[in-house]
């Protein structure tokens, strides 16, 4: 079997104005979508975050990959190791290096053609599933009103139920409790993430209180700051939220701070921010940074790379859970994929996607139903992309005007001046 073409489309899917710690979601979310055909006419394909940093570095891996075997991922490993250059994660929420983003998307991409290939799940290449549903938790943000995309700031008049909802402005607990009703009753899910680092550190630890009060206490909990809190902030923060929080994520920046903030609460610990690569586990075990690890196939460079973190969680009891950015339906069945095939996930996934439902480019949308997505059983990934709505969000893309994630710009529209600081409370 070989690559014969490599399509990489650039899209844009409308992003509602969330805050986060780095500033305001521009009214797009900006993705890219890769597909390999191979000689025998199938198609396998994978998604990331867009910029157009990570779209040149697709481009220039194209020609390269083209005439490989993608069940040898060794070779294609060799052939992206060489031409990448050293890039740092920063100190953005997301990640912002561009060649783990590209090695995810060959190898999800080679995953599908080689599962479709032998006409099983993609999840039985991985080791088989491990569970056949796959939980996720409610993403909850801070936001301003509007839908983004093309409603900008409005509210679309037509949306009901969680699209109506979701079109709401939330900037204090009641809104963010509001919001939580929305969602949970549209999706069901099991367990709540509220995005933190964006107002005032008292708003956001009363707005963990009012989930608790308002779900009662078996409603597993979770706060991500995303690092953005100095450490006596967030111990104080931390006393407060004792025995409301599941995990408190990224609450500080860097491995020492975490472990300081670790060693001061009673609530474990959990990051997508200090612990992010293979680089990074010498200074987690000496540290004990976090007590959970959020995986991410779109920035530990693929399948593979995450079942070894999960190995290494299993090895020095990291517990596991799951990160997300902004996405669409290949990303979604590719995390759901990954999630069913580690023993050891230990919480509910993260998912950003209720805030793009309903754009999607897949011809039958996966649906998180009491909370989970049933693990696709046909060939491969288990999706299939809907072509004319690929054009339309490559359309999209082309019309937004946006070129990569930046939430201070966006932020500046709103309030002027605004800067981003990597420790702001
Ligand atoms: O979408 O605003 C966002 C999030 O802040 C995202 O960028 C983060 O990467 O959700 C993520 C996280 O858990 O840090
Ligand atoms: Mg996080």
């Amino acid at each position: 079997m070989q690559i014969s073409e490599i399509h990489i489309t650039p899209v844009a899917v409308a992003d509602p104005p969330l805050l986060n710690a780095a500033g305001l979601h521009a009214p797009y979310a900006l993705r890219i979508i890769v597909e390999l055909v191979s000689d025998d006419g199938l198609s396998g394909w994978g998604e990331i975050p867009g910029s157009e940093a990570v779209r040149a570095a697709l481009d220039s891996a194209a020609d390269q990959i083209i005439g490989l075997d993608p069940w040898r991922l060794n070779a294609i490993d060799a052939v992206l190791e060489a031409l990448a250059n050293p890039d740092a994660r920063g100190a953005a929420p997301w990640d912002q290096r561009t060649w783990v983003h590209v090695s995810s998307a060959i190898e999800v991409a080679c995953y599908d053609l080689m599962a479709k290939s032998v006409r099983r799940p993609l999840v039985d290449l991985l080791g088989g599933p491990a569970r056949e549903r796959v939980p996720f938790a409610a993403y909850l943000f801070f936001k301003y009103a509007g839908a983004g995309g093309a409603y900008g700031f409005e509210r679309d008049p037509a949306a009901t139920g969680w699209a109506a909802a979701r079109a709401e402005a939330a900037l204090d607990p009641e809104g963010i409790v509001k919001q939580a009703r929305a969602m949970v009753a549209h999706y069901g899910f099991q367990s709540i993430e509220l995005k933190g680092g964006a107002l005032e550190p008292q708003i956001e630890v009363d707005s963990i209180l009012a989930l608790r009060e308002a779900f009662g206490p078996d409603m597993p909990l979770r706060l991500d700051p995303n690092a953005i809190w100095r450490v006596d902030t967030a111990i104080a923060a931390g006393k407060q939220l004792a025995g409301a929080l599941e995990y408190y994520e990224d609450p500080v920046r860097g491995q020492k701070n975490m472990a300081e903030v670790a060693r001061a609460l009673d609530i474990p610990l959990a990051t997508n921010m200090c612990t992010t690569s293979f680089a990074d586990l010498p200074g987690s075990v000496a540290h004990q940074s976090e007590a959970i690890i959020l995986s991410d196939h779109h920035f530990w460079g693929g399948f593979r790379a995450s079942l070894d973190l999960a190995r290494f969680c299993a090895v020095f009891g990291r517990g596991m859970s799951m990160h997300s950015n902004s996405h669409l339906g290949i990303s979604l069945a590719a995390m759901a994929h990954l999630a069913a095939a580690v023993p050891n996930l230990s919480y509910d996934c993260d998912t950003h996607y209720p805030w793009q439902d309903g754009q999607d480019l897949l011809l039958a949308p996966l649906p998180i139903e009491d909370g989970a997505v049933a693990l696709p059983r046909a060939p491969g990934l288990g999706v299939e992309v809907d072509r004319g709505r690929l054009a339309q969000l490559h359309q999209q893309y082309l019309e937004c005007g946006l070129s990569e994630r930046n939430g201070e710009v966006e932020m500046q529209k709103v309030q002027p001046g605004w800067r981003f600081q990597a420790t702001r409370w």
